[in-house]
């Protein structure tokens, strides 16, 4: 046993390489040619092999250094044979992938496809579906490629997030949830990982049947909504608030109001007691940015209402409702409504929303999970209020209960935030004096 450093072989006309990928870890066991890392130049990534077996004692790259030829970039116990063995293979072996590369290179400027040799794929393939032709196209280190086979993933389907759109990790993942999920350019011929396609039925063999298109909104809401749900975390917190003073003073109010032709329905309380909460909660009026590392906080309250039409859900959206009375709440999401019925909503309209809350008080129901109105990190559900006993530490006392369901991002919002917030709302509601506050 012996310990030396693995340099990086002759690499041809490349000229400080990046590491990208660090692919052994200190204690792996490597045989001679087994990939270590990948570099990437301007035109190429490729794969550097083990010129020798062992036992991988230290790494002295990260991911990020550039290298050259002659870079140390392991350091190894060298097996007896491997010893022997390594001064006479070593040099040829290292040649191969910089042939490649120099060839691969000099096709295009664009980010060329890595050009090393993948595994042989075994029978039978998971592989089925994969279109060689744009696979090989995909801009995805070898590793990367490897992972993608195994998986059965066609590369030329998954749009890259990495520097110059090469494929990730992360991204393959992602494909593959979507496959899962029967979404996206999959479904039709069914998922690349062997799940079933959904059957094309002749429902008419059993009865009668009427075929009805959908109309444009619920092809459009669909299409969002399917999104969010496949790719958004969600979780759905389950809480009620006693209303029943928020309702005495509603009922007195709108007794008042009348006259003027003005009705305060719960949504406005209930969208005031929201935007509290999100003052108390910031993260709940943030969005995720696309790179996933940050989060961006809104410093304004425009708040979605989810309006079911005719024709579908739609979310038009009540700006600076933190600036407006109960009354102006009321009104504008009155002249929403109408103006989305009557499909004179422009996409403004529904532009820039903080927080949605969908609510089905008008019509019934105990809870349910809304799906998030992505970039939006969370949705209040309202269900219908409901008179109930409620234990009061000496006796049960009919009390008025406002049933909600929020469902949030669990990757911006932890699970106690979302109870914590829930309860805020509930809290506000049970005691309207605290909106002013
Ligand atoms: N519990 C009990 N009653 C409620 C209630 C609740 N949580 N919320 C509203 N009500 C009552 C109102 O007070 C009103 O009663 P009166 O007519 O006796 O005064 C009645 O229900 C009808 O209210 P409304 O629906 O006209 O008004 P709203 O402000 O509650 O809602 C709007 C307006 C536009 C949100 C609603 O019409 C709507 O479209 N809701 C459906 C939203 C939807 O489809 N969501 C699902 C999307 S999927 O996430």
């Amino acid at each position: 046993m012996s310990t030396k450093n693995i340099v990086i072989p002759d690499i041809g006309d490349f000229d400080s390489v990046e590491v990208i990928e660090i692919l052994v870890a200190v204690g792996d066991s490597i045989s001679v040619e087994d990939s270590l890392i990948t570099v990437e130049s301007d035109k190429a990534s490729m794969e550097i092999p083990s010129s020798d077996s062992g036992i991988i004692t230290g790494i002295k790259v990260a991911i990020g250094d550039n290298v050259n030829e002659g870079t140390a970039i392991f350091e190894i116990e060298v097996s007896e044979e491997s010893d022997s063995t390594a001064p006479e293979e070593a040099p040829a072996k290292e040649a191969e992938p910089v042939a490649e590369v120099k060839a691969e290179a000099t096709k295009a400027d664009t980010p060329a496809p890595a050009p090393v040799a993948e595994k042989p794929v075994p029978k039978p393939s998971p592989t089925a579906n994969i279109d060689e032709k744009t696979f090989t196209k995909a801009y995805a280190t070898p590793s990367m490629r490897r992972f993608a086979r195994e998986l059965g993933v066609d590369l030329g389907k998954v749009q890259g997030s990495g520097r110059k759109n090469r494929i990730l990790k992360e991204d393959i993942q992602g494909f593959v949830k979507q496959s899962l999920a029967g979404g996206g350019s999959t479904q039709a011929s069914g998922s690349v990982l062997g799940v079933a396609p959904m059957p094309d039925i002749d429902f008419s063999k059993w009865g009668d049947v009427e075929e009805i298109s959908l109309s444009k909104i619920n092809k459009l809401t669909g299409k969002f909504l399917h999104r969010n749900w496949v790719t958004i975390p969600h979780v759905t917190q389950y809480d009620e608030a006693d209303i029943t003073e928020m309702e005495a003073f509603r009922k007195d109010m709108g007794a008042e109001l009348k006259g003027q032709g003005v009705k305060i329905t719960p949504l406005a309380f209930i969208m005031k007691a929201v935007i509290a909460g999100l003052k108390e909660y910031p993260r709940f009026n943030s969005s995720l940015d696309p790179s996933g590392e940050t989060v961006i906080e809104k410093k304004y309250y425009h708040i979605g209402v989810a309006v079911d039409t005719p024709d579908g859900l739609v979310v038009p959206v009540i700006r600076d409702a933190d600036q407006k009375s109960l009354v102006q709440i009321s009104q504008e999401i009155r002249d929403m409504a109408i103006k989305a019925r009557d499909k004179k909503l422009s996409p403004s309209d529904m532009q820039g929303g903080c927080i949605s809350i969908s609510s089905l008080g008008g019509i019934g129901g105990t809870k349910f999970t809304p799906i998030i109105n992505a970039p939006e990190v969370a949705i209040l559900g309202v269900s219908r209020s409901k008179m109930q006993p409620v234990w009061n530490g000496s006796e049960f006392v009919p009390r008025l209960m406002l049933p909600m369901s929020l469902s949030y991002d669990h990757r911006v919002i932890d699970g106690a935030a979302g109870a914590r917030f829930t309860t805020y709302v509930s809290k506000v509601l049970s005691d309207i004096r605290r909106l002013l506050l």
